[in-house]
C-alpha cells in the first residue's frame, strides 16, 4: 500500500479514512488535525500559556510533544499519585522527556505534599480510588493553572475516550453530562481555568503511531486501578462496531456535537459557584471536596493519636 500524499511505502492504514500514510506524512496529518481542532474549537491562541496534563501514557506524551512542536507556550504538569511502581515509572518517563526536550514541567507528589497516597487514602476514607483520584487531580490541575496564570489546561483525551464517555452517558441518559460534554469546557468563574482536548478527533491507535514514529518514550501499562472500568467495556464495544463499520466512532461523537447536544442544552443550568471557605477554590458548597478530604484525613490522624494515648495512665 502506498502513502496517499507522497506515494512512498505506507506505514499506517487508517481504515476510517480509507487512507494510508508513510510516517512523515502521518506526522503532517496528525499535526493538521491538532491545528484544526485548536483553531476550529477556539481552544487557545498562539501566545496563550497552556498547562498540559501529563501522565506518562501515550496520549498525553503525544499531546505534549505536538503542542511543543507547533510552537505553543506549553508547560507539562505531572501528579505522582503514589500508585506503587506505576507512578514511579511514569514520573521517570515525564522527567526524561522534559530534560531531553528542554520542556518545563511541574511535578506534584501527593504523598510528599499531603501525607497520603491515593490508594491508601481511598481505603482510609472508604471511597472509590478513581473517584477520589479524579477529585484530587481536577482540584490540583485547576489550582496550579490558576495560581500560575495559565490560559488553558489541555488534556490528552482522544476520540476513543470521548466516544466511550458519550456512550456511557447515553446508556444512562445523563442529561446534565450530555449537555456539558465538549472538547472545550469554558471558564464559568474567574478562578476556573478553561479545559481543552486538542486530540479529540484522533484515536488511541493514532496517538500510539505518533509516539512510535517520533521515538517518544511512554509508559505502556495502564494504571492498575483502571482495570474493570466501564469505559474499557464501552471502548471494546465501540471497537467492534468500528471494525464492522469504519468511521462509526467519529460519526457518533461529531454528529452528537453537531446535531445531538443541542437537545440537552436546557439541562445545563448554571450552578451557583462559591469560593471554598478554607482554600478559596471554586465549589458548589461552602467547603470544596478537596478540603473536605483533607479535613477527614486530619480527623483520622487525630483519632488515631488519641486511641494510642488511651493506653497511657497519666
Ligand atoms: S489514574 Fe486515577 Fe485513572 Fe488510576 S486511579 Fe483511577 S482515575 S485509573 S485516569
Ligand atoms: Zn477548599
Amino acid at each position: 500500500m502506498l502513502c496517499r500524499r507522497c506515494k512512498e511505502k505506507a506505514e499506517i492504514y487508517l481504515k476510517r479514512h480509507n487512507t494510508a500514510f508513510c510516517s512523515n506524512c502521518f506526522r503532517i496529518y496528525y499535526s493538521e488535525q491538532v491545528k484544526r481542532n485548536v483553531k476550529r474549537e477556539k481552544m487557545f491562541k498562539p501566545k496563550d500559556r497552556i498547562l498540559v496534563v501529563v501522565s506518562g501514557g501515550k496520549d498525553s506524551m503525544a499531546l505534549w510533544h505536538i503542542l511543543l512542536k507547533l510552537g505553543y507556550n506549553v508547560t507539562g504538569m505531572y501528579i505522582n499519585l503514589g500508585i506503587s511502581a506505576y507512578s514511579d515509572r511514569s514520573q521517570e518517563v515525564v522527567e526524561k522527556f522534559s530534560q531531553a526536550n528542554n520542556a518545563p514541567v511541574i511535578i506534584k507528589n501527593i504523598e510528599k505534599e499531603y501525607g497520603f497516597s491515593i490508594p491508601a487514602l481511598a481505603r482510609e476514607i472508604r471511597r472509590s480510588t478513581c473517584s477520589l483520584c479524579g477529585t484530587i487531580k481536577r482540584y490540583l490541575f485547576n489550582k496550579v493553572a490558576q495560581d500560575g496564570g495559565f490560559d488553558a489546561v489541555a488534556t490528552g483525551h482522544n476520540l476513543d475516550d470521548e466516544a466511550a464517555t458519550l456512550l456511557g452517558n447515553v446508556l444512562s441518559w445523563q442529561e446534565g453530562y450530555l449537555a456539558r460534554q465538549s472538547p472545550v469546557l469554558p471558564s464559568t468563574h474567574p478562578k476556573l481555568v478553561k479545559k481543552v482536548k486538542p486530540l479529540f478527533t484522533l484515536t488511541e491507535r493514532e496517538n500510539l503511531a505518533y509516539v512510535l514514529f517520533n521515538g517518544i518514550e511512554f509508559i505502556h501499562e495502564e494504571c492498575p486501578h483502571a482495570l474493570g472500568a466501564s469505559s474499557i467495556l464501552y471502548k471494546e464495544i465501540l471497537n467492534k462496531l468500528e471494525d464492522e463499520s469504519p468511521g462509526t466512532k467519529q460519526r457518533f461523537l461529531t454528529n452528537f456535537y453537531k446535531k445531538g447536544r443541542k437537545f440537552f442544552e436546557k439541562y445545563s443550568e448554571p450552578v451557583k459557584l462559591n469560593e471554598c471557605k478554607i482554600c478559596g477554590q471554586v465549589t458548589t458548597s461552602e467547603i470544596c471536596s478537596f478540603c473536605r478530604i483533607r479535613l477527614m484525613v486530619e480527623k483520622k490522624k487525630a483519632d488515631s493519636i488519641l486511641q494510642e494515648g488511651d493506653g497511657f495512665n497519666l
